[in-house]
């Protein structure tokens, strides 16, 4: 299209989103949030159903079940991390070269996590061996992020990730996170297939609800499965 027809055309739509006032713009934004927020869940449920074909469960829909429930506790996060320059008080200090902590070192509580961001770099995952390795930044793809939730319902054959972001130093990170979370009430145990005599259930049933309260009640970075954990003898194959 032409230039002057397409600045004519922008100029007519800004007008008539002027005339619709606030209001229009403001369903037009919603409208895009709802259709990311539709198209990353289902990101989410496809993703749950091959990881239980992975698993080999009969029933493929074990997981994503719970994130297509009317019901499902679902939640979007916009984190903004403002550039914080790296003060050195004395030049040869090692502490000159650390990039400040934005979000805290945690796993996500609920099952699983579709995470983007700018192309500002920060986020970190942990290893076993406790070693910190950082996320190459790539707005054009999307991070996962097991949860607790999943942890449990695969008898800890996927494991929640810690992870945490540093702030840049120059540039401003902007992440956008999709936390797919069952319904309060839905209870949270091991499918009896991911149950075996040698990998007898590790976690007791617990119901979101549940989870979320003892989750509150701890700080962001304390370790939420130990409270669930079953006790040796409890431990059922
Ligand atoms: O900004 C990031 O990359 C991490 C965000 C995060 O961990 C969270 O929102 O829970």
């Amino acid at each position: 299209m032409p230039r002057r027809n397409l600045i004519k055309r922008n100029w007519k739509r800004q007008r008539r989103s002027r005339a619709a006032g606030p209001s229009y713009l403001s369903n037009v934004r919603l409208s895009a949030v709802s259709a990311y927020i539709e198209a990353v869940r289902e990101l989410a449920c496809e993703l749950l159903d091959l990881m239980a074909e992975g698993l080999r469960i009969p029933d493929r829909s074990v997981f994503s079940r719970l994130i297509r429930d009317g019901d499902s506790d679902s939640l979007v996060r916009l984190n903004h991390y403002p550039p914080m320059p790296l003060l050195c008080k004395d030049k040869d200090s090692s502490t000159c070269n650390q990039n400040k902590v934005g979000f805290g070192e945690h796993s996500d509580p609920q099952i699983l996590t579709i995470l983007r961001s700018n192309d500002v770099g920060g986020l970190q995952i942990s290893l076993h061996d406790g070693a910190w390795v950082p996320v190459t930044p790539d707005p054009a793809t999307f991070c996962v992020n097991v949860g607790d939730l999943l942890q449990v319902m695969t008898n800890g054959r996927f494991v929640s990730v810690r992870h945490k972001a540093l702030t840049n130093s120059y540039k401003s990170r902007m992440s956008m996170a999709y936390f797919a979370g069952p319904p309060l009430n839905a209870r949270i145990a091991v499918p009896p297939e991911m149950i075996t005599p040698t990998k007898p259930a590790l976690y007791k049933p617990f119901t979101w609800a549940e989870f979320k309260k003892a989750a509150f009640a701890l700080r962001l970075g304390d370790r939420r499965l130990g409270l669930f954990r079953m006790e040796g003898d409890e431990q059922v194959a």
